[in-house]
């Protein structure tokens, strides 16, 4: 039991390192691990089950800094402990190019960073995928392997993003009792005291959602570990109030915003110094301290050294499953048995939806993958997203692997970055893809991080129909396909669609989305291929009789549209080739003879797809045809609004015709 006077050392230790990395960035906030120091400490030295000798040690607790801003408080916690990866350089190179101390804690630039964290309320949101994957793991491994706590700091800003919302609910709907909160409550954001813009109760908010919630002192450690300790004995989610001071032991800047986004200033330092009673020049630490810390970061070894001993004596096949999903590889027979659902996909021809083509290879993937975790925002029966083996996951039977996430399509992306995080689970979930923007902040988070979440968007064009322009995506895979690392795959068949599942699951480090119609389409690729056409990005679907003059281009559902205007446009006489293109981020990606050879130098380049031209001139250059939408859709059925819009064989057939004789 460390002694107040160890434990307010131990916590200085955080605050000197925090302020005095700060001053030497000349950026960065201080006030944050500041008036956190204590809850830190607190958690670190008596309750976070972890050994910094093995960061990635899959039954460790979880602590997320949602704050990232404060991430000096996690920089300085990790060097503390004894991480290897961050050493006193990498403090003292605070937000330098190449550190590992990034301005915000960045997923994998040093081991103990769970997730991204910066555009407040994402951590907080991620939380809820990790402590649901928690239960999840637990269900299928049981207690011997997974029970650990999740924690997450969280400040004034995340409480306030409305994704918090979103995220709390569902953590209190799921019955989430190993997920506790701390919220940094210091009155204190950007523009000065949070009474100019909130005056939530938030207790009763978060007890409003099925939370324990309580107040107390955030810089009295005695009252911190007893409300942890409550919180590890509760059937609901938990979170605590802490009472803190934003920059606590600055002599002027303490409890104001002056001490949130900037150094404190040798003078403001110097008296923080005085203060703490703290002699020790910036980046030291004195040894007792020091040591004390590297103690607590060793103290996990024996919990896990355990830990590993019942892994070892694990039944073999449980053990082995157990490892596979971990190191997050496909069960070796994956891509025999997506070879075989392709050929016979390619024998009987279905002519379905790509979101119902989308089930069907689901249903076929979910019954070969365990650890997928499907779900929807309430368009489950649109989506297809459930299958005959994902039954609802609910706070009584979480062996299941079904979430119904309601209407909340931020909430969703991020606790399914937090669920794939967590390690142990694919996670996928739809919703339109209109409303991807609803879950666009996540959805780039997870290309930043690079880790494989998969957003099942269908209704991707105007091909929906009657719910008209609101619904109807026009700028989204445009928009989708400008985020980095983010591979957007239309899938025009149910083939492709195979095909796009298998390189969503295979893609570790890129998260996917499948853009999916609701609408009929026949198949398009008749004769099996157990090469995976669509991993290239783009291909030739259709050959020109004789030599090419045309070439189509198209996704999805224009795909057929292409075909049926090459069709037109080979009567007439002049020979055309069909190109479909799947994935553009794939086909950027392959050789430039491939490349060239796919796009051809046909005299006349067109492509189709329902939505705007914006990223399409990479394919067709300045002066290719465009048959797509200029502007939001319009409420009507289908066979109205294609016409109505210009996006038929006959009008591209006709453009391409005009263009040749010259017009
Ligand atoms: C989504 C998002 N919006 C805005 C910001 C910019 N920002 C960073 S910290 C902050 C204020 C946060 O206040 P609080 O959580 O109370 O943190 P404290 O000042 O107490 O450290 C803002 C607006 C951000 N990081 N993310």
């Amino acid at each position: 039991m460390t002694s107040r006077e160890q434990h307010d050392r131990m916590a200085n230790a955080i605050r000197f390192l925090s302020m005095d990395a700060v001053e030497k960035a000349n950026s960065g906030h201080p006030g944050l691990p500041m008036g956190c120091a204590d809850i830190a400490t607190v958690l670190f030295t008596r309750f976070l089950k972890f050994d910094a000798k093995a960061p990635h040690w899959a039954d460790r607790d979880r602590f997320i800094l949602s704050a990232g801003h404060g991430s000096m408080l996690l920089y300085s916690l990790l060097y503390l402990t004894g991480y290897e990866d961050m050493t006193i350089d990498q403090i003292k190179n605070f937000r330098q190019l190449g550190s590992k101390t990034a301005g915000h804690p960045e997923y994998g630039h040093a081991a103990g960073i769970e997730t991204t964290t910066g555009p407040l309320g994402q951590g907080l949101a991620n939380s809820v995928g990790f402590a649901l994957g928690e239960r999840i793991m637990n269900a299928a491994f049981g207690n011997d392997l997974v029970n650990h706590y999740t924690y997450v700091l969280a400040g004034d800003g995340c409480l306030m993003e409305g994704v918090s919302q979103e995220a709390i609910a569902l953590a209190g709907h799921l019955k989430l009792n190993k997920l506790i909160v701390f919220w940094d409550n210091n009155n204190i954001s950007i523009d000065g005291p949070v009474s100019l813009a909130d005056n939530t109760d938030q207790v009763a908010r978060f007890q409003a959602s099925g939370w324990n919630a309580s107040h107390i002192d955030g810089t009295d450690p005695e009252a911190i570990a007893y409300a942890i300790e409550a919180a590890r004995h509760s059937d609901k989610p938990t979170m605590i109030a802490c009472k803190t001071t934003i920059g606590f032991g600055a002599p002027t800047k303490a409890g104001t915003n002056k001490a949130h986004g900037s150094p404190l200033g040798a003078e403001e330092i110097a008296g923080a110094r005085k203060f703490f009673n703290w002699e020790s020049p910036p980046f030291e630490v004195p040894a007792d301290i020091l040591d004390a810390w590297r103690a607590v970061g060793t103290g996990g070894a024996k919990a896990r050294a355990d830990w590993e001993g019942r892994l070892a004596k694990a039944d073999a096949q449980l053990k082995g499953e157990f490892e596979r999903r971990l190191a997050g590889k496909l069960p070796s027979n994956f891509d025999a048995v997506i070879a075989d659902y392709k050929k016979k996909l390619s024998a009987d021809k279905p002519k379905v939806a790509t979101r119902k083509s989308s089930e069907m290879a689901l249903e076929v993937i979910n019954g070969a993958v365990p650890e997928t975790i499907g779900g929807s925002a309430d368009l489950t029966g649109s989506n297809n997203t459930k299958t005959s083996q994902t039954k609802n996951i609910t706070p009584d039977d979480y062996g299941q692997r079904y979430v119904h996430y309601g209407i909340r399509e931020h909430g969703m992306a991020a606790a399914i970055n937090g669920l794939t995080l967590h390690g142990g689970l694919i996670a996928y979930g739809g919703t339109f893809l209109c409303f991807s923007d609803y879950a666009r902040p996540s959805m780039r988070l997870a290309s930043l991080m690079g880790i494989r979440s998969i957003f099942v968007m269908t209704h991707d064009s105007i091909g929906l129909g009657e719910d008209g322009p609101t619904h109807q995506p026009v700028e989204h895979l445009a928009a989708l396909r400008a985020i980095p690392n983010h591979n957007v795959f239309r899938p025009a068949d149910a083939v492709e669609t195979a095909e796009c599942w298998q390189l969503a699951l295979e893609s570790e480090k890129t998260p996917s989305t499948l853009a999916l119609t609701r609408q009929n389409l026949p198949t398009v690729r008749n004769e099996f291929s157990e090469k995976n056409l669509s991993a290239s990005g783009a291909y030739e679907l259709a050959a020109a009789n004789g030599e090419a003059a045309v070439t189509i281009f198209a996704t999805g559902s224009e795909v057929e549209i292409a075909l049926g205007a090459r069709e037109l446009l080979e009567k007439h006489g002049h020979p055309t080739r069909v190109v479909s293109v799947p994935c553009f981020e794939l086909f950027d990606r392959q050789s430039e003879d491939y490349r060239k050879k796919t796009i051809g130098n046909t005299k006349v380049k067109v492509a189709i797809e329902a939505g705007i031209r914006q990223g399409w001139d990479h394919l067709i250059g300045t002066g290719g045809i465009f048959v797509g939408m200029h502007g939001f859709g319009a409420s009507g059925s289908i066979e109205q609004l294609y016409p109505h819009f210009g996006i038929t064989a006959e009008a591209a057939a006709k453009a391409v015709e005009a263009r040749l004789h010259g017009d």
